[in-house]
Order: structure tokens, then C-alpha cells, then sequence
């Protein structure tokens, strides 16, 4: 049984009943999360003249004074009563009303499943785990049958409807997205992608898929009697599918999934008209996640690594590597390197990053405090190996998709920076949001490199309301560009400065604060211009006009994604001249990833990076600086 993932599917899933537990802790805690699950506040529509008059103090910092008189007048005459605005307001009022979130579905077709770009490096982040001290492939097997055991032991949290609700302000946080990580898959189209889930029916799989030198095995991860296996059952069957897989020639058929998405569609067509593969194919998409088995990269440098392995978790190194070691559609994919590297990759249609990193700060702890205990052993079935038949046509698809991962390797520039003067601490003793304050510091980073700003979002988390997914912050604003110029100028006290700085901190929680209530701009416009494309015959003329094109090419992406684990996450550019910057803010230091391509001459990943680390420092010594002063 499948679904193919709709929102309407997705509740179904929380009301499936467990078979791990007894029926009376069922009932109790099925009802426990419905009851949460249904209290969820629906997305709100905001105002239309508040949303009018947000966008245009957004693109204040960022016009110039013409464009800003031509666009004032089109948004003037857009939300005038009557008018196109009011017409589309209420049609999206009314779907509002009609739908249980009335932006979900459209954000999740327009940044995802319409896209065609390649989801490996476009939208599927990475996320890189501390470095593990094995070196050899028993460290290997051991550490990926523990993470397994781990992923499943959480899994049973799932099953059992016992995860704890999470919260964001106080606000319980709608769970929704954690039903979709498991078992569901991207499946391309020729116009348009979708995704299925295979945990919501009566059957719901009980295999992962285990890849190594680019072969695939079916791996069951349950005893006859549902028990999950244990981390030793788990080791004795990697090593046999490591010992069936000693082969190093064999055809990359999963690097067809990094391709375009057109391209990939069209060579899935042609991939399963054969049989055997696509039984191969539905494996590995119905399995509950992927665990890939690298080999060891080229040895680098100490200072190179970090960079490396996030590359590695982004995209695999290329043909010659571990590119062609993924299923780049699967949501879940494990990455464990022989030589120490951990971490994952995640297909982002189905969920956020933060379901994912709480997932991962769970299995951490889970093998923290799991030892392999050899346990009496009945022997189990050899996992089974999955088969191709690769045609001269498969053959030369594989080849274009080589081709194709090749040069985007080569594209992509990724720099972790491991901040360590200071980390969450610091801006909260000074009575200021980290958060606020790392934008801030990205802003003046931005501006000494460019002596101008740029648009910039923030991902701000919508899961206060049922089935949300994200707003965007927009980080670069009067206040914010008042301080980083006032950072230029020489004359200005620091006083003043400070005072500067706090303001464009205070702005941005502001910001924060509506973007996370739904009272944000960014997806209100969306759905007014989704709805002009169902209602009107042609887009009203804000949508058509250049400012709101400057406006939605955000030249910086952000995103801060927290968790427990010391992990580096990271995620590409949105834009062929912007950068990606995804940090993860620890007590007492920071780790940010930058990335930027090669081929555009105007950006520079470690270059951005050193302006980071400048102007976390420089901020650092103003506020110390003027609170001595004040003392
Ligand atoms: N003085 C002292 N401490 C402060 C403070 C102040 N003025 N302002 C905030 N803090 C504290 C907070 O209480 C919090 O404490 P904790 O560490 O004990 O939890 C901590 O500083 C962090 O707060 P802050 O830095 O302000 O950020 P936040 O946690 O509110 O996060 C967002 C802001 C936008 C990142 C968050 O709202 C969000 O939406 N997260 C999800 C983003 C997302 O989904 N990203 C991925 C998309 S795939
Ligand atoms: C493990 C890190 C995940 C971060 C993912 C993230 O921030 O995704 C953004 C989600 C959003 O809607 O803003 C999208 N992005 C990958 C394009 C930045």
C-alpha cells in the first residue's frame, strides 16, 4: 500500500494504529496526539494592507528612490478597495477557510516538486556529524549498525505515537512532518515531481536499503516477530552485504537521480520498463531510509576535511567517488565513510531540517550509550541484492548524469567555518538574540565585501500552525543597513554604533516574531499570485514588475538549523550569484557552512566566510567596548 503524499493523507497517518504496543497505551497516546495535532491553530491569512505596506519598507534598502515611486504606485493601486488585491485577498480568504493550510500545498509544488533542477546541491542539504575516530571498515560496520539501530529505535517513537510534541514560544508545534521522513520517496515526472509514502497503509515496510561500491541490497531490520534487529544482527548482516559487494565496477545507476529533473524523468521511464528494475527501483523507494557506505576520499589536509565532508554530504565528490553511492530522491539517506566521515543528505519536499536534526540528536545519544553485546545468533536470510539490467540506453543516460555530477562538483565551492571565539553565550550576556545577532553580522560581512546589501532571507519555522512549513525573514532592512554603514564610517562613536546595532537586533526579532506567527510577507504574496494564475487571465503588475524580481533573487539564503550534536549543516545557493549559509549556534561556538559557485566571478565562499569571521569579532568588541565604557 502507498500514498502519494497530500495533506489529507498525511493526517491519515497519525491515526494509524500501532502494532508495537499494547491497545490501551494505543488509545492513550493516539488520542493524546490528535487531540495536539487537531488544537493546531490553522495558517492565518494576514491583511492585505499590512502585507502592502511590509513589502514595500522590504525593498526600501534595496531600490533605488525611482523604482521605489513606480512600485509604490502599483501597490497603491493593487490594494485600493475593490481593486485586484482585495479580489484576490478574498479568494485566498476563502481558501483559507476551505483548506486546512491554504500555502503548504503551493509552497511545497513551487520550491519543490516543480523545481527542475537537480535536488542533489539546489535543495537537498547536508548535514556533516563530528568526525569518528574508525578507520577501517569494522569501524565502519559498527558505527553504520549502531546508527541503524539507533534511526529505528526513534522510529519506534513514531510508530507508537510517544514522540514529545515540541514547542517554539511556548507553542506546541505541529508533528506532521515527522510522519514524512520515513519511508517515503521522490518519484520524477516529466513536468512535475512527487512524493510517495509508504509508512501510511496497512503494510508498511520493514527494510532499508544498504548501498556500497554503487550496489544496493535489501536489508529486513525486523525479526519475524517485529522485533527490531539488534546493533549485532545488524553488523553480521552489513559484513555480508560488504562481502558481496566487492566489486568496484559496477555501473552508477543511482547517479541518474542527480541529474535535471526532466532528464532523470525521462531515464526513470526508460529505467523501469524493465522488470527487474523496477523492482529494484520500488525497493529501494519503499524502504524506510538509506544507509550509504562510502569509500575513503582523497586524503586532504586538516584545514580542507571539514570543507570536504560537507561536500561529500551534498553531493558525494563526483563519479569517480561517491556520487553514484546515493538514491539522491530517497528522503533519508546515511552517509558513513570508511575513513571516519558521518553524516547525511535529505530530500527536502517531504520536511525541514529541524525534524531531521532532532531525529539525529536522538540516534546520537541512542549510540552514545548502546554497546555492541554479542547476543546468541540465529542465523539470518543473506540480505538481498538488488539487480539492473542496464541497457546501451541506461548505459549512455548513466554516462550524461556522470557527465552532468562532474561539473556541478566542480561548481560548487563549500566552506565550513567553526567559529570558536564565541558562540550563543556571548549575545545572550549582553541581553541580545544570537540569532538576531548572527544575521546582523552576516549583513555586515555582506557589506564589507560589497559595499552595498543584498536580499536576504532568513528560513523562520511556520509549524505553529497545522501542517506549516517555513516563512522567510527578510534579514536586510533600513535598520540593518543604517549599522553596517555607521560600521564604515570612522567618525560615528561607538556609542552610537551600538545603539545601531541594537536596533537592527530589535528589528530583526520583530520580524522574527510575525514571520513565525504567520504574519510574514513572503508566502501571503505567493498565494496572492497563485490565486491571480487560477482566477485572472493575466498577473496584476506587481508581481510583473522589476522590483519584485530584485526582491525574490535572494543573493544571501540563511537558515539556522540547532541541535544537541556538534553537527555542520549546510545547504547550496539559491541563485547562481548568492550564497547559502546554514549555521548551527552552540554555547560557546558556532559552525557555519558557506557555499557560493565557482563559475560566478562575483562570489567567493571563503571570502564571505573570513568577512564572517571579522564581523562576529568586530560586533563582539563593540558591544564589550561600550558596556566598559558605560560601566
Ligand atoms: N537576551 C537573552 N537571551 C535571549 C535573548 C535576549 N534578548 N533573545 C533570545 N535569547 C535566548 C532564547 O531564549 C534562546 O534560549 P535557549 O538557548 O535557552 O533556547 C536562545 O537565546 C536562542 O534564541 P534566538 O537566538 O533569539 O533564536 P530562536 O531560537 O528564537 O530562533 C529562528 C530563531 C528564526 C531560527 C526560529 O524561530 C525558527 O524559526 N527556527 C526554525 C528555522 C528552520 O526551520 N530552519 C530550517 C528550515 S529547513
Ligand atoms: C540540515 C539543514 C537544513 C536547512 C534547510 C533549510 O534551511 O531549507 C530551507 C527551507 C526554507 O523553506 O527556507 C530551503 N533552502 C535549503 C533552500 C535554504
Amino acid at each position: 500500500m502507498l500514498c502519494v503524499l497530500t495533506r489529507s493523507a498525511s493526517r491519515t497517518c497519525l491515526v494509524k494504529p500501532c502494532l508495537l504496543l499494547s491497545p490501551v497505551s494505543v488509545v492513550q497516546i493516539f488520542d493524546r496526539s490528535l487531540v495536539h495535532q487537531e488544537g493546531l491553530p490553522k495558517l492565518p491569512v494576514p491583511p492585505l494592507k499590512q502585507t502592502c505596506a511590509r513589502y514595500l519598507a522590504a525593498l526600501e534598502p534595496l531600490i533605488s528612490a525611482e523604482e521605489m515611486v513606480h512600485t509604490r504606485k502599483l501597490v497603491q493601486e493593487f490594494q485600493l478597495p475593490g481593486g485586484v488585491g482585495d479580489r484576490l485577498q478574498k479568494s485566498l480568504e476563502r481558501k483559507a477557510r476551505k483548506t486546512e493550510n491554504w500555502v503548504s500545498d503551493w509552497w511545497m509544488q513551487s520550491a519543490y516538486l516543480d523545481s527542475r533542477m537537480p535536488v542533489a546541491m539546489y535543495t537537498s542539504p547536508g548535514v556533516v556529524l563530528p568526525r569518528m575516530h574508525f578507520q577501517d571498515r569494522q569501524g565502519q560496520m559498527r558505527f553504520a549498525a549502531k546508527l541503524i539501530a539507533g534511526v529505528l529505535d526513534f522510529k519506534s517513537m513514531i510508530d507508537s505515537k510517544t514522540l514529545p510534541v515540541e514547542y517554539l514560544g511556548g507553542k506546541p508545534l505541529c508533528m506532521d512532518q515527522y510522519y514524512q521522513v520515513l519511508s517515503s520517496c521522490r518519484i520524477p515526472g516529466p513536468k512535475r515531481d512527487t512524493v510517495l509514502n509508504y509508512a501510511i497503509g496497512k503494510t508498511s515496510p520493514t527494510h532499508i536499503t544498504v548501498v556500497h561500491n554503487f550496489q544496493y541490497f535489501v536489508l529486513d531490520v525486523y525479526n519475524s516477530d517485529g522485533s527490531p534487529l539488534t546493533v549485532d544482527q545488524i553488523y553480521v548482516q552489513l559484513e555480508k552485504i560488504w562481502n558481496s559487494s566487492l566489486q568496484t565496477n559496477k555501473e552508477p545507476v543511482g547517479i541518474l537521480t542527480s541529474n535535471h529533473r526532466n532528464t532523470w524523468g525521462k531515464a526513470y521511464n526508460n529505467l523501469i520498463k524493465d522488470k527487474t528494475n523496477k523492482e529494484s527501483v520500488r525497493a529501494i523507494q519503499k524502504s524506510i531510509f538509506m544507509v550509504c557506505l562510502d569509500a575513503p576520499k582523497p586524503r586532504v589536509s586538516d584545514e580542507m576535511y571539514h570543507n570536504k565532508v560537507a561536500a561529500q554530504m551534498l553531493h558525494g565528490g563526483g563519479s569517480r567517488w561517491n556520487s553514484g553511492n546515493r538514491w539522491f530522491d530517497k528522503t533519508l539517506q546515511f552517509i558513513v565513510g570508511e575513513d571516519g566521515s558521518c553524516g547525511l543528505t535529505y530530500e527536502h519536499a517531504p520536511a525541514e531540517g529541524p525534524p531531521v536534526v532532532f531525529l539525529v540528536d536522538h540516534v546520537v545519544g541512542y549510540m552514545k550509550k548502546t554497546e555492541m553485546v554479542r547476543t546468541p545468533m540465529i542465523p539470518l536470510p543473506m540480505p538481498v541484492k538488488l539487480r539492473f539490467n542496464i541497457t546501451p540506453e541506461i548505459k549512455k543516460d548513466i554516462e550524461k548524469a556522470k557527465q552532468n555530477m562532474n561539473i556541478m562538483v566542480h561548481e560548487l565551492d563549500v566552506r565550513v567555518l567553526n567559529f570558536t571565539h564565541y558562540g550563543k553565550k556571548f549575545p545572550k550576556s549582553h541581553k541580545l538574540s544570537p540569532d538576531a545577532f548572527i544575521q546582523i553580522a552576516l549583513q555586515l560581512a555582506y557589506y564589507r565585501m560589497y559595499q552595498t546589501c543584498c536580499p536576504t532571507s532568513e528560513s523562520a519555522s511556520l509549524r505553529m500552525f497545522k501542517l506549516g512549513r517555513t516563512e522567510a525573514i527578510r534579514s536586510t532592512t533600513t535598520e540593518s543597513l543604517q549599522f553596517t554603514q555607521a560600521m564604515y564610517e570612522p567618525s560615528t562613536p561607538n556609542s552610537e554604533k551600538a545603539r545601531l546595532l541594537e536596533m537592527a537586533i530589535k528589528v530583526h526579532r520583530e520580524h522574527t516574531h510575525m514571520a513565525i506567527h504567520g504574519q510574514a510577507i513572503d508566502r501571503h504574496l505567493l498565494g496572492l499570485k497563485m490565486v491571480a494564475i487560477e482566477d485572472l487571465t493575466s498577473l496584476p503588475e506587481i508581481f510583473m514588475d522589476t522590483s519584485f524580481a530584485v526582491a525574490s533573487h535572494f543573493n544571501l539564503f540563511t537558515s539556522q538549523v540547532g541541535s544537541k550534536t556538534d553537527c555542520v549543516m549546510c545547504f547550496g545557493p539559491m541563485v547562481p550569484d548568492g550564497y547559502g549559509v546554514c549555521y548551527n549556534p552552540m554555547d560557546d561556538h558556532i559552525n557555519f557552512a558557506v557555499t557560493a559557485f565557482n563559475s560566478c566571478e562575483e562570489t567567493n565562499a571563503t571570502k564571505l566566510s573570513r568577512f564572517l569571521e571579522d564581523a562576529l569579532l568586530e560586533m563582539k568588541t563593540l558591544m564589550e567596548q561600550v558596556s566598559k565604557a558605560s560601566d
